[in-house]
């Protein structure tokens, strides 16, 4: 017996560092933007300023539902496996009612995780949509049925000196482009029905409501390419809402709306654009040959 049990004692130490040799290998493996990843709970890189406020909410809620979560399906299973029917226990066991603690505590508790929750909430949401003193540069977003069009209004940069515009039809998706580091305000209106202009890695959507302009401030302070869509469902042609953002620097930003200006797409664009759109990709369905 006593030599077995060496054995099995050092068999166990064997398995255990190889356990804990693997376990440090793949982790180590991990490249660190999938180590980000996860420390972000899946969220995307942040892109602006105000991301990482929407970031901590997010996974200060995902701790908090993890909290709740594990104790209670903790509770469950410790209450189910504690005090199982046993032979000869009663058919129907003791009923607890009006037991006036345990009521008070179900009824706190939840009330404090929704006042926790509120609070925060509260004050994330007072930083996202704090207004810049003196943003920038401002651009009008107009929605319509289906696509989006970006008027930089700059007529009174030097460095532009007239408001150039871009039109997004269903078949020619639009591009935004925005200057790193310079504080932007987003000026949304709609021509017809509800969108939602929404750019994921900012993790900053807000509606485009006829009648009803809505504006919000950031900085954009991570360069690269970003997809932006509409997040509110508006119609046939709702999931080719698309566009693309490009945040570069701020030479490469006046450069991009020189050349608006120079290709005579000047003015502040107000709609209808996509109608016409829609004639021309129904027009060229139809053409024979194609
Ligand atoms: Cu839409």
């Amino acid at each position: 017996m006593a030599p077995q049990l060496h054995v099995s004692k050092r068999w166990r130490r064997v398995l255990l560092a190889v356990a804990t040799a693997t376990t440090a290998v793949a982790l180590s493996g991990c490249s660190s933007s999938f180590t980000n990843q996860v420390k972000r709970i899946g969220m995307l890189p942040p892109a602006s300023d105000r991301a990482p406020y929407m970031e901590h909410l997010w996974q200060g809620a995902w701790i908090a539902s993890g909290v709740v979560g594990v104790t209670v399906w903790g509770l469950m299973f410790f209450a189910a496996i504690k005090w199982r029917r046993r032979q000869g226990d009663p058919e129907i066991p003791r009923q607890t009612k009006y037991h006036l603690p345990l009521e008070l505590l179900y009824t706190l508790i939840p009330i404090l995780i929704i006042g926790v929750l509120f609070f925060y909430t509260v004050r994330t949401q007072n930083h996202v949509l704090a207004k810049a003193k003196d943003p920038q540069h401002t651009i009008h977003v107009l929605g319509e049925k289906w696509s989006w069009s970006f008027s930089y209004l700059e007529k009174n940069n030097p460095q532009v000196g007239a408001d150039v515009h871009t039109i997004g039809t269903l078949t020619d998706y639009p591009d935004l482009y925005l200057p790193l580091g310079q504080s932007v305000r987003f000026d949304i209106t709609s021509a017809d029905v509800d969108h939602s202009f929404w750019i994921p890695d900012f993790y900053f959507k807000l509606d485009a409501i006829p009648g009803h302009p809505n504006s919000f401030d950031l900085t954009p302070d991570r360069l690269g390419t970003f997809d932006g869509k509409c997040a509110e469902l508006c119609g046939t042609y709702h999931s080719k809402m698309l566009f693309t953002v490009h945040v570069v620097t701020p030479a490469q930003y006046y450069q991009h709306l020189q050349q608006l200006k120079s290709e005579g797409m000047t003015g502040d664009y107000t709609g209808p654009a996509m109608p016409q759109a829609i004639a021309s990709e129904s027009a060229t369905q139809k053409e024979p040959g194609k």
